[in-house]
């Protein structure tokens, strides 16, 4: 293995063992060599997925899979710039949440950073967020599009929730709704009535992108 990919692979090593300042130091080494696009997809995000095979597994707990998040976040961080440019001319307006009783956070807030490096202003709402603060955010904040996130078999319908109360309003029409999360795929995104659904953070840009290029007149 070359030191190239040791360097990844200790980021990896690192989140999995819960430890954030070695996936600190590491991260910004790596920053040095790699684009942040690199490190985000070949180091962090398979870093969870082995987090969340060992948690499947019962080699992890709990407390051990926050502590883990909490490493992969803080090496998050320190992409962040790289990948949100801020030369950017904004293109439109994205309010995120992950829906109510939803804890999980991360993947949103990779969405949220790809999403301000294609050129969005973005309103994280944060997590576990009730329906009314999406529509409440709607309504003061009027953005182009709405994203949601679920990663719970048991929090995904709660996007239902909050479309059906945005139609309620009367602001369904104002906006495009997109959503994403491990446990979404595009035939849940058609039943629960959004506009879109990506897979990952880089699809969410390009899906905002054409949401954007389709409102042109
Ligand atoms: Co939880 N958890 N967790 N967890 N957790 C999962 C999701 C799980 C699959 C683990 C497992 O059983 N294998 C499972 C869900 C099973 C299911 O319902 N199908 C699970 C469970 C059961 C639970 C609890 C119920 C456990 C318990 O208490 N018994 C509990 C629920 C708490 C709650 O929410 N009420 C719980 C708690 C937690 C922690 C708090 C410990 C922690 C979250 C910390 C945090 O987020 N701040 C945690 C973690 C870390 C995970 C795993 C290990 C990793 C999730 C993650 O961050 N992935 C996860 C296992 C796994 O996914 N393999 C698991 C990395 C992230 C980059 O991926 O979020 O999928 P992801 O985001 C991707 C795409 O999905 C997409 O882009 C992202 C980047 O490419 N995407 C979008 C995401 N949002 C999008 C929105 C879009 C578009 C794309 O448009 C708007």
């Amino acid at each position: 293995m070359s030191v190239v990919d040791d360097l990844l692979d200790g980021i990896r090593r690192s989140i999995v063992d819960m430890d954030d300042q070695q996936a600190v130091e590491l991260t910004r080494k790596a920053l040095e060599i790699h684009p942040a696009e690199t490190i985000l997809n070949r180091a962090l995000i398979p870093a969870m997925e082995t987090v969340g095979n060992e948690y499947e597994q019962g080699k992890k707990f709990i407390p051990e899979m926050l502590l883990a998040a909490e490493a992969m976040t803080a090496a998050l961080e320190l992409l962040k710039p790289a990948l949100a440019r801020s030369d950017v001319k904004k293109v439109g307006k994205v309010v995120m949440g992950t829906v109510e009783g939803d804890v999980h956070d991360i993947g949103q807030r990779m969405v949220c950073i790809m999403l301000e490096g294609a050129g969005f202003e973005v309103h994280s709402l944060g997590a576990d967020v009730p329906a009314d603060d999406f529509i409440q955010a709607v309504k003061t904040g009027n953005p182009d599009i709405v994203g949601m996130s679920a990663l719970l078999t048991t929090t995904a319908p709660r996007m239902k929730g909050v479309i059906d109360a945005l139609q309620k309003q009367g602001l369904r029409d104002r906006v495009k709704v997109m959503v994403g999360g491990a446990v979404l795929n595009q035939r849940l995104a058609d039943e629960y009535g959004a506009d879109g659904y990506a897979p990952d953070a880089a699809a969410a840009a390009r899906l905002a992108r054409a949401f954007m290029e389709a409102r042109r007149p």
